[in-house]
């Protein structure tokens, strides 16, 4: 309760900041997009995303924080931009709460317009779970932010229960490969024949892939190997401030 009492004023007190982790692209090491996420320190001392978020979801906190969030991360972009650094897109989480808001199309509409992005330089990533839990709603409110140009990602894929028959109805560009498969790949039989199929369905159903928590060289050869299409994780880069992860961008390698 008292974690609900300050991240009521968090916005108020500018508590959030984003921090961006890398997606990277084997060709050429490309990074192609970076991936914001919610960070809260109130008073000065970090809370974890796994601990607010969840509370913000429950309390409806989620709806503004991630207005907010979507505002933040699509500036962050345009400065990005007006300093040269090669990224082609910005990816926000959105949340079940968020995504079922009747505003979403128009907050995402203006986050876009207030900072001068263009829809494609945006990307949104929602759970398996989401998608699942109201696919025709799901399918009718992607179909409106994908025709704008959005990239739509479904994020921790493999944790719940789609079918293959479902997922090809609704209007997704991008499958990502929930951590927990990712990790024991070279060691665990069962998660690589896992990560082996949702490679080749993500593929037929012409989406393509990105491997979360990458670590280890071992890892990425495996998913290298199979065709993953793009990368993320502690092996390339943590989340970063946004000026480091500029800075890193920048530097001639
Ligand atoms: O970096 P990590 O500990 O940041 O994130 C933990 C969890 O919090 C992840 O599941 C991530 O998707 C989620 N998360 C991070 N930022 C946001 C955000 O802005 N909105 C929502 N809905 N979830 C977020
Ligand atoms: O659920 P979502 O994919 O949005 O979560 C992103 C979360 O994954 C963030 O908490 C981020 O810090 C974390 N993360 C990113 N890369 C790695 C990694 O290589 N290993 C682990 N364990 N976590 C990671
Ligand atoms: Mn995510
Ligand atoms: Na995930």
């Amino acid at each position: 309760l008292e974690l609900e009492t300050s991240l009521r004023h968090a916005l108020d007190r500018r508590e959030f900041h984003l921090e961006f982790q890398p997606i990277v692209a084997l060709d050429g090491d490309v990074v192609r997009s970076a991936e914001a996420l919610l960070r809260w320190q109130p008073g000065g001392k970090a809370v974890a995303p796994d601990r607010f978020i969840p509370v913000a979801e429950e309390t409806g906190l989620i709806v503004p924080i991630g207005e907010w969030v979507l505002k933040a991360a699509c500036a962050q972009f345009k400065r990005w931009q007006a300093m040269g650094v090669p990224l082609g897109r910005v990816v926000v989480n959105l949340s079940a709460r968020q995504f079922a808001h009747r505003n979403l199309v128009s907050v995402v509409r203006r986050a876009l317009d207030e900072a001068d992005c263009a829809p494609e330089q945006l990307g949104l990533e929602i759970t398996e779970s989401l998608l699942m839990a109201n696919p025709l709603e799901a399918i009718r409110v992607l179909t409106v932010l994908s025709d704008m140009g959005i990239q739509i990602s479904v994020d921790d894929f493999g944790t719940g229960y789609s079918s293959l028959s479902y997922l090809k109805r609704f209007p997704i560009h991008k499958i990502k490969i929930d951590r927990s498969f990712v990790r024991d790949l070279a060691t665990d039989p069962e998660d690589a024949a896992i990560v082996t199929a949702i490679i080749a369905m993500a593929h037929s159903l012409d989406c393509s892939v990105v491997a979360e928590g990458v670590e280890t060289e071992q890892q990425l050869a495996f998913l290298r190997e199979r065709g993953c299409d793009e990368y993320q994780g502690y092996y390339f880069s943590r989340p970063l401030p946004a000026d480091t992860l500029m800075a890193r961008l920048l530097a001639p390698s």
